[in-house]
């Protein structure tokens, strides 16, 4: 019997009189899987809670942030001591700085960091940034990748984009997407055809060096090396937009994990523990271009909160102070890969399991899945069957095959084993 969702039911219904779409973001919906929306109530650690007092593992952790779990005690009592002293100054705080010394210490390449609200803020603050720099207007960006809903990165843009299949999205003027260059994920011959196609014009690529909104998609090898070899031989700056990798594929993020240098780096909601925040950072050089060192304008009166730097902070330090947290994260996922791999195979339909450290995807797809085309071209209705499958067995999968999953420390032996042998029942109808 399906589990009983009634509360969810009619909070949807009330939701959607006085929300767009009863959401606050579009792919949290459902509209692509189908069904009714699960409203949360409260989550600890792998598991998450709905209104009607189901329980679930959650494979999605904040779409990233939830390194450790839910309401890891030391953020949650980090914040509580923090909240007396003031929700918001406006102005300039010690722990700012510890925050972006900390940053520094554990990512390459960051000599400045400026700290903003959303990964969306720091994408489209990066971007400005390297635009203002290079005194150039275009840029190029991959197919499935998603950096945010600034008007400039939504030309064939993953995520909820590609979810919904939103070809030409209203309100976005033909002259801001004019200068938005696009190219396949993976295809370093596209990327040397735009270049010399538009000579000393590209101010920028930005890239999410392991994608995660067309589903997993890891770079092949070499790529990412053939980007930073163009960007260096035609002064481009590359962006590693690292919204979901950074702090959590290593220390360092992808630019560690990988060893490939970025110039300018975004972060998101991982360096908030989950409260709303976001960051851009790199080479002084470009850096010093930022207001008030230099005219690129850029401002936040949220920016560097107090309660989201101290949650922010706590995390990231409890990280760089455990690196076994990474091996604990790599081993927890690979368990789930080899499972999943081995369950699958009863599926009456192809499928592929692409994975890089703690995130992983499945793709119901008879070839490997390499770019968004390829993503786009495996059965996703399947997908969407397989989802509620999980779902009704209280394993909480993003519901759409354009997302990556992504595994927390708090996830269990036994955790695994269970989403394993749910996922063996699953058989095509
Ligand atoms: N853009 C997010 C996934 N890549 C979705 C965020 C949400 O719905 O909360």
């Amino acid at each position: 019997m399906a589990t009983q969702r009634t509360t969810s039911t009619a909070l949807f219904d009330r939701a959607q009189l006085s929300i767009p779409g009863g959401v606050n973001s579009p792919v949290r919906a459902f509209k692509s899987v189908g069904g009714i929306p699960v409203f949360m109530k409260k989550a600890k650690g792998a598991y998450m809670y709905d209104a009607d007092g189901n329980s679930y593992i959650d494979y999605i952790n904040s779409w990233g942030p939830m390194i450790l779990g839910h309401a890891f005690e030391p953020v949650v009592k980090a914040i509580q001591e923090k909240a007396p002293d003031s929700m918001s100054f406006g102005a300039p705080t010690e722990l700012e700085i510890e925050m972006a010394e900390l940053i520094k210490s554990m990512a390459p390449n960051v000599d400045l960091v400026r700290m903003v609200s959303s990964g969306t803020e720091a994408c489209m603050s990066a971007l400005r940034l390297a635009r203002g720099y290079t005194g150039r207007n275009k840029f190029i960006k991959f197919e499935g990748c998603y950096h945010g809903h600034a008007d400039a990165f939504l030309v064939k843009a993953g995520s909820g984009v590609a979810t919904f299949n939103i070809q030409t999205i209203p309100g976005i003027t033909a002259g801001v997407s004019m200068d938005t260059l696009t190219a396949p994920y993976n295809n370093i011959d596209a990327v040397n055809q735009l270049v010399a196609a538009n000579k000393g014009e590209i101010a920028a690529i930005i890239i999410e060096p392991v994608a995660g909104n067309m589903g997993c998609i890891p770079p092949a090898p070499g790529y990412l090396e053939g980007l930073r070899a163009i960007c260096d031989a035609e002064g481009i700056v590359l962006i590693f937009d690292e919204v979901m990798t950074g702090f959590r594929l290593a220390a360092g993020g992808a630019q560690e994990r990988l060893g490939v240098n970025a110039d300018l780096v975004t972060y998101g909601k991982v360096i908030g523990g989950g409260m709303p925040v976001g960051a851009f950072g790199g080479k002084k050089e470009i850096m010093q271009h930022i207001a008030p060192l230099g005219n690129v304008y850029q401002a936040g009166t949220l920016s560097g909160n107090p309660i989201a730097m101290i949650a922010g902070y706590t995390m990231l330090k409890t990280l760089k102070d455990n690196p076994s947290i990474y091996k604990e994260l790599e081993d927890k996922t690979a368990t789930l890969h080899k499972g999943l791999d081995e369950v699958l195979k009863n599926v009456n339909s192809p499928y592929t399991i692409n994975r890089l450290g703690s995130m992983i995807s499945v793709h119901f797809s008879e070839k490997p899945v390499t770019n968004f085309t390829d993503a786009a071209e495996a059965n996703n209705a399947l997908f969407n069957q397989f989802f509620h499958h999980m779902l009704n067995e209280g394993i909480y999968l993003p519901p759409s095959a354009y997302e990556t999953w992504f595994i927390s420390t708090a996830i269990s032996a036994s955790d695994i084993d269970r989403t394993i042998e749910v996922a063996g029942k699953f058989f095509k109808n």
